[in-house]
């Protein structure tokens, strides 16, 4: 615990610098930025994600001091989203920390993202007087916090006095890592820091978490009530997805996949689980196995939009919201899933790394391989799609389309297996997603339940932070743009990143126009940007590539010499389509079906 000088009252400011305060006679006592530090500290919380100013400047300084790892970003959307995704790859919730009313309004976005997606992740906001906030006096960036927050929090807490930063903080991350993992929002309001107590009281008051994502057994019957299902199947189907991934229960997942014989999707984030070049790997044949299959086990994934909600003529349905009379077994966290879009017959609720050995181990060693026309036809769909993919991939015209550029990466990512990869954009998105095959576990980062734009450089500097290793990222145009500036904060800490952005000149395509000849049409961009030079002003690398020549030799350098690097990957305009792979969502779409 630090030693610190006592302030005259509670609401004395703190001094400017920890060190500017010269320690008068020091006494045994702690304060509220201490107390904070101290509990971070304790329950294994090493690194913060954030950015300063009134009232967390000295907080920052004084994390830093106390060996913590101070991330400072350009924008608080940025250093959320590293925290969320820091919190999905560790299992301990991500921590982001923001100044009041904007700077916490900024960090909204990602802790809603966080509990979307399942992530573990603490927003802590520093906020201003409750007094003056709850009267509506004008305070210096006044906001109810809390009560904004709450809505798109898992759980959301607010400390008032120092002795109960513990609990806070013992509270937040319980509430961010148990069950289904989500967004907490923690507030707390400037005098909190500022207050002081004796520092042996202090110690006494902070809690370090015992287990604090307890596990959750499966209940045997359900377990038996699923293997069942499976064992009567034709046309199984195992659909891993994030939460799988989210897990860490590698091998357990691998052996029970390999075990029973059955043929797998991994939705995007879980891609690399299990290699994508398995040969139970079903990828290449998703729009045949879902309308065929007629047992699905669902490990980790929603039957959200992602998955066309289980129904319709993607799982075999007649109409858009017709049930294709497949049977599913859904293994999750929350008991809330089961049956939330189409009727789920076979519920298993636990952790997935209890559930999947649970099941591992009742299927004995009499387990009967899925019936061979069913992984024959898989395989022949496979084959074709493969065949047909590799004449498109050996193409490579002038200029590059997202194809012949993607072909260079899935190269470097095959080199590569350990490289983080980070993809965002529509087509830069979906074509990168179907192209570049992933080698190991929880090593593709994207967009997420949502589809959200601007988690890009948020996402490569905390996987360079929290894995060291390299960080390749894959970006449209427009997408870079939303965390852009955020380049800067990847050169100042000098991390491995090599951000690709596939430069179509616009959103989706470069090619629209205004109808009326005044304006440039809402989703183009300026012609032949040089999104290079933007990364030259911070001392980075920066690389034109207008050939898949070009494109190569720069990312092998990149990962060579492990220098921030950006390429300007010339794609060709005329390449992309509307909304990449999620036309049919556009309402005028929708209107001509
Ligand atoms: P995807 O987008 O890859 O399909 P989703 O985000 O839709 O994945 O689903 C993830 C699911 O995983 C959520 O329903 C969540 O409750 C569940 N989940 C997350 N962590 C665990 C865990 N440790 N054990 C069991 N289920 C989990
Ligand atoms: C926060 C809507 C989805 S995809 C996209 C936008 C704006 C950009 C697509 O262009 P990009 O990719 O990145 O150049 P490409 O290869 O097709 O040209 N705001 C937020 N999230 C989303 N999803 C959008 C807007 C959108
Ligand atoms: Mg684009």
């Amino acid at each position: 615990m630090a030693t610190v000088t006592p302030h005259a009252s509670t609401n004395a400011p703190a001094p400017a610098t920890p060190q500017a305060a010269a320690p008068v006679q020091p006494v045994e006592t702690t304060d509220g930025f201490h107390l904070v530090i101290e509990a971070l500290k304790l329950n294994g919380i090493d690194t913060v994600f954030g950015l300063p100013g009134i009232p967390i400047t000295d907080l920052t300084r004084m994390l830093q001091a106390e060996g913590l790892r101070m991330i400072s970003f350009r924008h608080e959307q940025s250093a959320g989203y590293a925290a969320s995704i820091a919190g999905y790859l560790t299992q301990k919730p991500g921590i982001c920390l923001t100044v009041s009313a904007p700077g916490f309004l900024n960090g909204l976005t990602a802790l809603a993202h966080a509990t979307t997606n399942c992530f573990p992740m603490i927003l802590i906001s520093g906020s201003s007087e409750r007094e003056i906030v709850d009267l509506q006096q004008g305070d210096y960036e006044e906001m109810d916090q809390l009560a904004i927050a709450k809505p798109v929090a898992k759980a959301a807490f607010r400390v008032l006095n120092a002795e109960d930063i513990g609990v806070g903080i013992a509270r937040a991350i319980r509430a961010a890592v148990s069950g289904r993992p989500g967004g907490v929002y923690l507030d707390l309001p400037a005098k909190l820091f500022a207050q002081t107590m004796d520092a042996a009281t202090g110690r006494s008051t902070l809690i370090q978490v015992v287990d604090p994502a307890p596990k959750q057994i499966p209940a045997a019957d359900a377990v038996a009530r699923a293997l069942d299902l499976l064992r009567g199947a034709k046309k199984p189907l195992i659909v891993l997805g994030k939460g799988a991934a989210y897990a860490q229960c590698d091998a357990d997942i691998r052996q029970l996949v390999e075990k029973t014989g059955i043929p797998y999707l991994a939705m995007s984030m879980a891609k690399g689980l299990l290699p994508d070049t398995h040969p139970q790997a079903a990828g290449a044949a998703r729009s045949f196995v879902l309308p065929e299959a007629d047992v699905v086990l669902l490990i980790g994934a929603r039957l959200n939009w992602l998955l066309s909600h289980g129904k319709g003529k993607t799982w075999g349905g007649k109409g858009h919201k017709d049930w294709g009379g497949q049977k599913f077994i859904q293994v999750d966290i929350s008991p809330q899933e089961a049956d939330s879009n189409v009727r789920i017959d076979a519920p298993v609720v636990g952790d997935i790394g209890s559930c999947v050995s649970a099941m591992r181990s009742g299927i004995g060693s009499g387990w009967r391989k899925p019936p061979a026309e069913w992984t024959d036809a898989i395989n022949e769909r496979k084959g074709k799609n493969v065949a047909k993919m590799a004449e498109t991939l050996a193409k490579d015209p002038s200029p590059m389309t997202f194809h012949s550029a993607l072909n260079v990466v899935r190269d470097i990512v095959k080199a590569n297996p350990e490289a983080m990869l980070v993809n965002e954009g529509a087509n830069a998105l979906d074509f990168t997603r179907s192209i570049v095959d992933m080698y190991k576990p929880r090593k593709r980062i994207d967009v997420g339940t949502w589809g959200i734009m601007g988690i890009g450089m948020g996402y490569c500097v905390a996987a360079a932070v929290i894995t060291g290793q390299q960080v390749i990222a894959v970006e449209g145009d427009s997408a870079f743009g939303f965390s852009g500036m955020e380049v800067e904060t990847i050169c100042r800490y000098g991390l491995p990143v090599c951000i690709v952005v596939m430069n179509n000149n616009g959103v989706y395509r470069g090619t629209d126009v205004d109808p009326t000849g005044r304006d440039p049409a809402p989703t183009v961009f300026v012609k032949n940007a040089r999104y290079d030079r933007i990364i030259e002003a911070f001392g980075g690398v920066g690389v034109n590539a207008a050939t898949t020549t070009e494109l190569r030799r720069a990312m092998e350098e990149a990962i060579r010499t492990r220098k921030p690097t950006l390429i300007n990957a010339v794609i060709d305009e005329t390449a992309g389509t509307e909304s990449g792979r999620i036309t049919s969502l556009n309402p005028a779409a929708r209107k001509k079906a």
